[in-house]
């Protein structure tokens, strides 16, 4: 028997309890997240359902990005996009799937951003995948929508989180004064508080990155995991082990949940782009998560939540997790 969970708050509790650095949340971010957390339950229900309900496969489109669309990726998208439209607060919104922002209020507080299924080439074989959302301060609440609106640095974030659509459905979320998860309760539909300060061991033995990309790692990259790799016997001192589920919330969960770095970085395939993922709805959103958890996340040069965004879908080289590895990587970096 596994001891009962120590917390008794569902995240309706939780936000209306909770105190951010000594402040209530504000309602309209309330109403905002619960309703991200409540469209999050439906979607856990559809991606659970796959095959019995004809939703594997691709949709026969491309996005934005250039990549097949699955038929869970537009479902995904939609739901978001219709789970927000009551959100008296909400501006706008911009999610992975297109290419423009949307209107939703105009005006208001807050701008949300999106992946609404990250990693769906894992739905096909059944493969824990997951949305990741961001939430900004709009400047100027009162003037109308615009895109440059969402083109501020991840320090102006005020939540961040992702739901894992895995073995449980797992949120977790950072308000800015640490980070909690919780899971959902599939017979309630109710999203349960199970950690309420999550926190990154500084140092770790474990490494997540593509390994079949070695070859076009820039120089600091290969040194840090042939480091690794050479474990004890080598620089280090210490054997690593090394995870890639090339499902990136599904990896910066385990990161969360058990310390270790989360490596995508910039490699010479497509030299001309700063990374793969996306700055503005997977990197910043993540890199808040793991600050907020001790951490730290960095292109190599900079911390990526100091980057001012110049296009919404930009993409950025990614190195997350355990800060004591992140210092090392940005240090080997700094001598390239
Ligand atoms: P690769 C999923 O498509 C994704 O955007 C991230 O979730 C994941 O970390 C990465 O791409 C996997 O990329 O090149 O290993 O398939």
């Amino acid at each position: 028997m596994t001891a009962a969970n120590q917390f008794n708050l569902n995240f309706k509790q939780y936000l209306q309890t909770s105190r951010v650095k000594g402040v209530a949340i504000p309602a309209g971010l309330q109403e905002l997240l619960l309703a991200v957390a409540d469209t999050c339950s439906t979607l856990s229900h559809e991606v659970a359902q796959g095959a019995l309900i004809g939703l594997l496969g691709s949709a026969g489109s491309g996005n934005v990005q250039g990549e097949v669309q699955q038929k869970l990726d537009i479902i995904a998208n939609d739901l978001l996009i219709e789970g927000v439209q009551g959100c008296k607060s909400l501006a706008g919104l911009a999610s992975e799937e297109m290419e423009l922002p949307v209107e939703v209020h105009g005006t208001g507080d807050y701008l949300l951003l999106f992946d609404p299924l990250d990693g769906s080439s894992n739905i096909d074989v059944n493969v824990s995948i997951g949305t990741i959302f961001s939430i900004l301060k709009k400047q100027d609440p009162s003037t109308p929508l615009q895109t440059s609106d969402f083109l501020l640095s991840g320090r102006h974030q005020v939540a961040a989180g992702y739901v894992v659509y895995g073995p449980q459905t797992t949120m977790a979320l950072t308000l800015g004064d640490g980070v909690v998860m919780f899971t959902l309760n599939k017979v309630t539909g109710d999203f349960v508080l199970i950690k309420d300060s999550v926190e990154i061991a500084h140092s770790t033995k474990e490494f997540a990155i593509n390994m079949s990309n070695m070859r076009h790692w820039a120089e600091p990259v290969r040194r840090y995991v042939e480091e690794c790799l050479a474990g004890a016997s080598g620089e280090r001192d210490k054997d690593f082990n090394m995870r890639w589920i090339a499902s990136m919330v599904a990896d910066v969960h385990r990161v969360l949940s058990r310390g270790g770095i989360f490596m995508y970085p910039w490699d010479q395939r497509e030299p001309h782009k700063p990374g793969k993922l996306r700055l503005m709805y997977e990197a910043n959103p993540m890199s808040f998560l793991v600050e907020q958890a001790g951490g730290a996340s960095t292109n190599g040069e900079h911390l990526i939540m100091d980057l001012v965004p110049t296009d919404l879908h930009e993409r950025v080289s990614v190195m997350l997790g355990s800060k004591e590895e992140i210092e090392r990587l940005q240090h080997y970096h700094s001598q390239a």
